[in-house]
């Protein structure tokens, strides 16, 4: 019998896929069953060390984690997509001289963009809603673990997904359906050897330029030293030994991918979409002493929300300190008159820092 199901199917292959996606902007780097080999078990390992830090929400939802048959009731299939951040205007921003926000968030929120495009893609194939789920980093999924059994690409001593023919340096996005699509064909990449599937072989660029060690456990981040983690979750104040490593990104940071020959040398260069629109730039001043309306006015709808007015504030401020920015004395009026948590222990640092001469 031959079921509406089963003439999506025979219609939703691979190419067809990718090629509605790729007049979107988008690229599909897997079509994987909903499990994992071996995830599971590295990622349970890693929580047990408390690698992942103060991310509870990491901690939660465990079943449906570690199990993504349970994101869609009947889900057979995942389609894995990403889109690519590499503005080419942004080459060159390791030289430019004041901190910067990590590349990925000088875009419109990706979250709300990735997701209108893949549901774009499944509607234009006729699917209904009742056929797939998409996730954008907005349900607990191991999107790397499930972007690696594709045919695209590997995960990197980085951690991150890398595809051997663009780099790293795109989002990824899921599609669970209950359509029983015909899964990528993959060899596994070895991870001791650099083949034309990828692979790290004997490269260890990303640890050494590391600046805290996060990496120094290939494969194995340690959020607890990692600058995004301190600039982009954490709520608090941030410790005093990370600050030497805030002068080149106060959002975020790239140095583990900037300094990946697969992001170098890339061999095909992915441009973001069109329509993914680029944000402003704005100085560490501004930044450091915004209040709401301006918080809004200038972060409202970009992924730098995620740390909040205060953490921006926070991050600003101390790349001023360590930057020696000339306007800092005034923004520390701004942030004793405002007040709270982190600005106040963030002051205090400043004047202990000072007075232990740095
Ligand atoms: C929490 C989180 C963070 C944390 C922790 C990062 C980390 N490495 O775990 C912090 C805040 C530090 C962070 C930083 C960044 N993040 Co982040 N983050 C996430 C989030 C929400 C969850 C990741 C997670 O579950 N971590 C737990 C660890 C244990 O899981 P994992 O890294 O996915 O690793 C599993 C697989 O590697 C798997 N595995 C499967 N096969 C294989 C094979 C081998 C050989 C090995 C060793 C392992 C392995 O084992 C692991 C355990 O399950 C994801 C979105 C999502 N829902 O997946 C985005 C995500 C990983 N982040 C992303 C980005 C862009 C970043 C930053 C680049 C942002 C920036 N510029 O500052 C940095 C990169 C830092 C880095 N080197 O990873 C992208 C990565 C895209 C990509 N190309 O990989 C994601 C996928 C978001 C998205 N939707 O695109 N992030
Ligand atoms: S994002 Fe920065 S701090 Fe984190 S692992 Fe990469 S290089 Fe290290
Ligand atoms: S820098 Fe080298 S070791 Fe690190 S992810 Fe890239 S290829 Fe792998």
């Amino acid at each position: 019998m031959i079921t509406a199901g089963t003439v999506k199917e025979s219609i939703i292959n691979r190419r067809q896929l990718s090629t509605v996606a790729a007049q979107l902007g988008l690229e599909v780097v897997g079509i994987v069953p909903p499990a994992y080999p071996s995830a599971g078990n590295l990622f349970d390992h890693w929580i047990a060390e408390g690698k992942h830090g103060e991310m509870a929400f990491l901690e939660r939802y465990r079943d449906v984690r570690l199990d993504p048959r349970k994101i869609l009731p009947g889900c057979r299939s995942v389609v894995v997509f990403c889109m690519s951040y590499q503005h080419s205007s942004f080459r060159t921003v390791d030289s430019l001289s004041e901190p910067q926000v990590a590349a990925y968030a000088r875009f419109q929120d990706y979250h709300k963009v990735l997701r209108r495009k893949v549901e774009t893609v499944f509607q234009s194939l006729s699917c209904s809603h009742d056929d797939y789920r998409v996730t954008v980093d907005s349900a607990p999924v191991l999107e790397r673990a499930l972007a690696a059994q594709g045919q695209s690409g590997f995960i990197g001593k980085n951690t991150l997904w890398i595809s051997p023919e663009f780099g790293s340096q795109v989002l990824l996005a899921e599609a669970f359906t209950t359509l029983d699509l015909t899964f990528d064909d993959k060899t596994p990449v070895p991870v001791d050897r650099k083949t034309e599937q990828g692979g790290c072989g004997p490269c260890r660029q990303c640890q050494t330029a590391c600046p805290t060690g996060a990496l120094d456990e290939a494969y194995r981040l340690d959020a607890r030293k990692c600058l995004a983690y301190w600039t982009i979750e954490n709520r608090g104040p941030i410790p005093l030994e990370f600050w030497p490593h805030l002068s080149k990104y106060y959002f975020g940071c790239d140095i583990c991918q900037t300094a990946c020959p697969y992001n170098i040398k890339p061999k095909r260069r992915l441009e973001p979409p069109q329509d993914l629109e680029p944000r402003l730039n704005w100085d560490l001043f501004t930044v450091a002493t915004m209040d709401d309306n301006a918080y809004r006015d200038m972060f409202g709808g970009t992924p730098m929300t995620r740390a909040k007015r205060s953490g921006l504030r926070r991050n600003a401020l101390i790349a001023m300190a360590v930057t020696g920015h000339p306007r800092l004395q005034e923004a520390i009026v701004f942030a004793e008159r405002d007040g709270g948590t982190p600005l106040d222990e963030t002051v205090a640092q400043i004047k202990q820092r000072k007075s232990a001469g740095g």
